[in-house]
This record gives C-alpha cells, structure tokens and sequence, in this order.
C-alpha cells in the first residue's frame, strides 16, 4: 500500500473582518473541490484553515473600535468559521493561532531556528509614533508609493501596484494611529537573511530540484506563481525582521525580546502546522506525516499543498519554504496554485469601501442557494486572471446553464424513471451501439474531469462536468427512451 499523502492548506484568514466572495472563489472553494476530489479517490488528505489572528491587521482593527484585540478575533473567527460550514468547506479542522497549542509550536520553531543560528539580530532605525509611543511597522504606517505614487500604500505592501515595500521606502509617511508624522528611533530585531538561500530557491523554482534531487515538477506551478518568485529572485532579496515591536502576538522566546513578538508572517504559516497537530492530536493520527519527510528514507511521503490568492505568493514561496528547509525534516511545498482577484460589478472588492458581497450574508439570504454560488464561482474562478463577479451574469448561469442543462438532464431522468421503474435504476438490458458509445463518453469525460482537477483546472473540470449532462440530455432526445 502507498503511502502517499496529502496535505492540503487554505489561507488562514485575518479574524479583523467577514469573508467575501473574491476569498471564496480565490482560495477556499478551489481547495475544498480539490480535497474532495482527492477523498472521493480514497487519498488519505487532511484540509487545514483556520484564523490567522496576529499582526496590524487585528490590532488596528480593535483600535477602531475601541475593542480589545482578543473581542475581534473571537468575533469574526466564528462568523468565519460558521460562514465557511455553512457553505459547505469541508475543512478537517478550523484552528486559530490564538490558541496555546499554536503559540508553543510557533516559539519553538522560532527558537529551534535561532539557535541554529538562522537569524541576525540587528538594531536600526525605525519609524516611532511619539504620541502613541509605539513603532510603526507594515500597517501602521502609509505613505506615497516610491514605484506608482499612490498615496495610500501601507509599510509592508502597496496594494494599488503590489510592490513589496518597508516603512523606510515610503514618501511622506505618516501614523496610521495618530495620522502623525513619525520620528526615527533605534530598535533591535532578529531578521531572516534571505538573500543566503537565493541559489537553492532559484533552481527550487526553476527547476523543481535542491542539490540535485527532484522534488516537485515545476510544469505543474503556474506561470504566474513561479514568474512572480522569479522576479523576486532577479530583483535580489534582502534581510527581512522577523520580530516586532507590539504587545499582540506570539512572543519571542529569547532574553531582552521584552515587548516583541513574532512577524505575524512568519508565525501565520506555522499556523497550518499546529493546526495539523491539533487535529492529529483529536483523531488519533501523527501530525508529522503529514509535514516532515520519513526518517528512514529521507523522502517526502507527503504533498504539501497551499491554496492562497496572488497577494500571498511570496510569504507560501520564498519565506515558509526557507523556514521549513532550514528547520530540516519538513518538506517543501508540492505546489502553491495562488489565483489571481476576482472583480465585484466593474471595481475591486473592497473591505475598507465596503464593496462587497459578504459570505455570511449571502448565506443569510439566500441559504438554499449554496450549491448555485458554489457553481457560479467555479465557473468564474480567476485561476489565471483577474475575473469579474456581477449578479446578472449569476442569474445567468444558473437559468442557462445549472438548471436548463444540468437540472434539466435530472429532472429528465428523475421523471421517466418514476413514471417507467417505480423509481428503481432497473438492470440494464442489452447495450446497443448508441447506448455503449454514450457510456464510453461518460467515462471519458470523467478522466479528464480528473486530469484538469489534479491540474487546479476548476473551470475546465465544471465545464466537463457539464458536457455530462449535455450528453445526457442528448441521449435521452435521441434514444426517445418514452416511445419504446
Ligand atoms: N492572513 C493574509 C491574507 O488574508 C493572511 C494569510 C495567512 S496564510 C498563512 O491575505
Ligand atoms: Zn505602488
């Protein structure tokens, strides 16, 4: 028997907010399709998510509102979590990197690599809110954008052009707690020196291969994920803090780290790991073959596969595969198919202009309606390029296609099969020509069903899908089975 396994990771979501439809169609519906294709074929798989409940997305969030950290978090993991059963995400297990379970296997991480001498510590000059007495990192700063001058763009990323950025580059900065104009002051932190690693990343990237040994097949990436890396590998990479100056968050296990905590980016990742314990540890199951390599044979025995939107590509492709290579024992991921965006009637999804359609919402609305918003974003899932959701192109799909084909080819059958057998699926009599030929079809068209899921093709496989109950309907028009 193989022992082959899968591990199949979806993007933990920030608990600052409620998911919306560019989520879904972006991260959460293709991986659930593709672990429950991988179930249906008896693999042994375990689907981790969970909430991602660290860093300036929650802190900044509860300032707002004038709540503590701990309330969003709580509020928005179980309207999360409930929004994705609802809509049936079959996750084996929904964490939170709140919980104890993730704080210690973060810090030990952390430590493990520290003490293996992975990180330099180094003190510089960062931005300093004097109002606040706090150090502005990532999202507690804006600025201008030095690559496309949008004004807006944040201390970790600009989101208009998605460049990379750090606090120092932006034009004008400026506190996103006080709006004030921050001061310069010195601070230590430990960083990760990831311009060591570019060569094996490289040919990681490239070619699928570290010193030599085959480890996934770089065919099977997408051209967008590896061109993205691969741009980041030519531009050359730089040290990047893998600490920070705040009070939320897992905190660094070392002397004189008072105060800091770990990068919510390099502790989030960790997250699929101690969720992955904490579901092994419930069901009877060794969380470490489904991260590390056989001790024995030195080989990966499992897939690891991480399900993320485009925005996320360099922290699941360049950092998380340094930490796990440099920890030794885990594997690399197998594959990381990041979609790209999808569009809300002609403009972006927004959280902050609250241009949206909300999960929890929708399902609020319209909850015997979930298989018919799981086909349309299937049908417009934006795996190659952005992609655009309006409601009269759902009404659409489902008139035209869901319930005109495939619902007709049902209720066709459903019908003539009550009227005709008692409803019972009698035996089949003697085949001829027109019958063997419409079977061969149907098996056919489940292969490549197959062959473009095990390809992250949604799409395509929804629209195979289809072609079976076009065959379908046209079987039944031809053969007039209700004239024999
Ligand atoms: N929470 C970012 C995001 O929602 C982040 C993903 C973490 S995955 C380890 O875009
Ligand atoms: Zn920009």
């Amino acid at each position: 028997m193989s022992n082959q396994k899968y591990t199949v990771t979806a993007a933990l979501p920030y608990a600052n907010g409620p998911l919306h439809l560019g989520h879904i169609a972006g991260v959460y519906l293709p991986a659930d399709i593709f672990v429950r294709y991988l179930r249906m074929k008896n693999e042994d798989v375990v689907f981790v998510c969970g909430s991602d409940e660290h860093g300036a997305a929650i802190t900044l969030r509860a300032k707002k509102e004038g709540v503590t950290p701990q309330e969003i978090v709580d509020r928005y993991h179980s309207i999360n979590k409930k929004a994705f059963r609802d809509f049936d995400i079959d996750f084996d297990i929904y964490h939170r990197t709140s919980s104890e379970i993730h704080h210690q296997t973060a810090s030990d991480y952390f430590k493990k690599l520290y003490e293996d001498g992975q990180f330099i510590q180094k003190t510089s000059e960062q931005y300093f809110d004097e109002e606040h007495q706090q150090f502005l990192a990532d999202r507690y700063i804006t600025g201008e954008c030095p690559k496309c001058e949008n004004p807006n763009a944040y201390g970790d990323q600009c989101e208009k052009c998605g460049s990379d950025l750090s606090p120092l580059d932006l034009i004008n900065p400026k506190s996103t707690i006080s709006g004030n104009k921050p001061v310069l002051k010195e601070t230590s932190h430990w960083f990760l020196p990831m311009e060591r690693h570019e060569e094996w990343l490289t040919s990681w990237i490239q070619e699928g291969k570290i010193h030599g040994k085959q480890l996934h097949n770089p065919k099977e990436w997408k051209n967008q994920v590896t061109g993205q890396v691969m741009s980041w590998l030519t531009a050359g990479l730089r040290p990047r803090a893998m600490t920070r100056d705040l009070d939320w968050g897992v905190k660094v296990p070392l002397e004189g780290a008072d105060g800091k905590v770990l990068y919510v980016w390099l502790d989030a990742p960790i997250g699929y790991i101690s969720a992955t314990k904490k579901w092994a540890e419930d069901n009877d199951k060794n969380w470490e073959e489904y991260w590390k390599v056989n001790p024995e044979s030195g080989e990966a025995e499992t897939k690891l596969i991480h399900f993320i939107g485009k925005d996320n590509i360099v922290f699941h492709s360049i950092i998380f595969p340094i930490l796990l290579k440099q920890h030794g024992e885990y594997v690399l991921p197998d594959n990381v198919p990041a979609n790209e965006f999808l569009n809300l009637e002609g403009d972006k999804l927004s959280t902050s202009r609250n241009w949206a359609v909300w999960l929890h919402e929708y399902i609020e609305e319209y909850p015997d309606k979930i298989d018919e918003l799981r086909y349309v974003l299937t049908s417009i899932m934006p795996e190659s390029k952005d992609s655009e959701f309006t409601w009269k192109d759902y009404q659409d799909r489902i008139n035209n296609e869901l319930v005109a084909i495939f619902g007709n080819f049902v209720n066709r059958v459903v019908v003539l099969t009550n009227k005709y057998y008692e409803g019972v699926v009698p035996t089949a009599g003697e085949l001829s020509e027109d019958d063997k030929a419409v079977l061969e079809e149907v098996k056919s068209i489940s292969e490549r069903i197959g062959k473009s899921v095990e390809q992250y093709r949604f799409r395509e496989a929804m629209g195979e899908a289809m072609n079976i109950a076009r065959a379908g309907n046209k079987y039944l028009a031809d053969a007039e089975p209700w004239k024999l």
